[in-house]
């Protein structure tokens, strides 16, 4: 791999994008070496990851805008696919995927962070959709994650302005979870991946599809699929040892992942 980094914390993944050259921007490969990272994960010992950006002044920078000024119609469409194929890899990923803006967040990175399912920003972090200044519009989710996670009035004012946000507008705003220093924002991402991976990995897994597929869904469908997810947990031992051990009013064991 040339632009990403994978490291293992016993069993929380950490994918660092790595090309400080460009802020880090998205070009095909960074987008084909993260789908090949994702893909490569053991979701067996894993369960949780988190993805940053390198160097202290970028999580992602956008897509790469030089590789994109001179694209035909048909090859953005295909720029576009790979990037819905990646990013869609990421949202459906099985286990959770928390990013950790480190910086700034414009264009396809606000887009890569709106795929993950949490965001903790560093006070240094930058949000925006400049694509409106750029002739474009999002091209990798924007137009459809950013409206489902920040409401469509706030949206749309990011989408025409192009305006930028800072962390803590970003926070009032609910599209991110937590603002931290930045030399702190790594330890916490960690420790909030630590905190998820103390949890039932199946029943985890479970509230996160729960989650996904009922957003796409309507209220009937939606509660359908709850009502699958949930009653499948009912056959892992999980389930078993953890509401034992609360009736028998003693620590519940760690769980098993089965
Ligand atoms: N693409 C390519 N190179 C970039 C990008 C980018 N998005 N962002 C920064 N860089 C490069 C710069 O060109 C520069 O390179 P060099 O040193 O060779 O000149 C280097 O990174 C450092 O950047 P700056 O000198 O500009 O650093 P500053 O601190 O002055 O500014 C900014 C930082 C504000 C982040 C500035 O770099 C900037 O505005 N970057 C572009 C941000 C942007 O507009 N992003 C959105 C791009 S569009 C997009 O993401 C669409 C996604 C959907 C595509 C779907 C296609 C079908």
């Amino acid at each position: 791999m040339q632009y990403i980094k994978y490291e293992r914390q016993e069993n929380i993944a950490i994918i660092i994008i790595d090309r400080q050259e460009a802020l880090n921007a998205l070009n095909i490969q960074v987008l084909e070496e993260l789908r090949e990272t994702f893909a490569a994960i053991d979701t067996a010992v894993v369960r949780c990851v988190v993805i940053s950006g390198a160097g202290g002044k970028a999580f992602v920078a956008g897509a790469d805008i030089a590789e994109m000024s001179n694209m035909s119609q048909e090859e953005a469409v295909a720029y576009a696919r790979k990037g819905h194929e990646v990013f869609c890899a990421i949202e459906n990923f099985p286990l959770p995927v928390i990013a950790a803006v480190n910086g700034y967040a414009l264009g396809g990175g606000c887009e890569l962070s709106l795929a993950c399912d949490l965001r903790l920003a560093a006070e240094n972090a930058v949000f925006g959709q400049p694509e409106a200044g750029l002739g474009i519009t999002p091209g990798f989710g924007g137009t459809q994650r950013l409206p489902r996670i920040i409401g469509v009035t706030k949206a749309k004012e990011l989408l025409y302005t192009a305006n930028r946000i800072n962390a803590q507008e970003a926070l009032v705003c609910g599209l991110v979870n937590a603002v931290y220093p930045q030399d702190e924002l790594m330890e916490q991402a960690v420790k909030l991946a630590k905190k998820i991976a103390t949890n039932a990995p199946i029943a985890v897994q479970a509230a996160k599809k729960a989650v996904n597929d009922g957003l796409a869904a309507d209220m009937d469908a939606a509660l359908a699929i709850e009502t699958k997810l949930f009653a499948a947990c009912f056959a892992s031992l999980d389930q078993k040892n953890a509401m034992r051990a609360f009736v028998e009013k003693r620590p519940v064991d760690p769980f098993l992942n089965k």
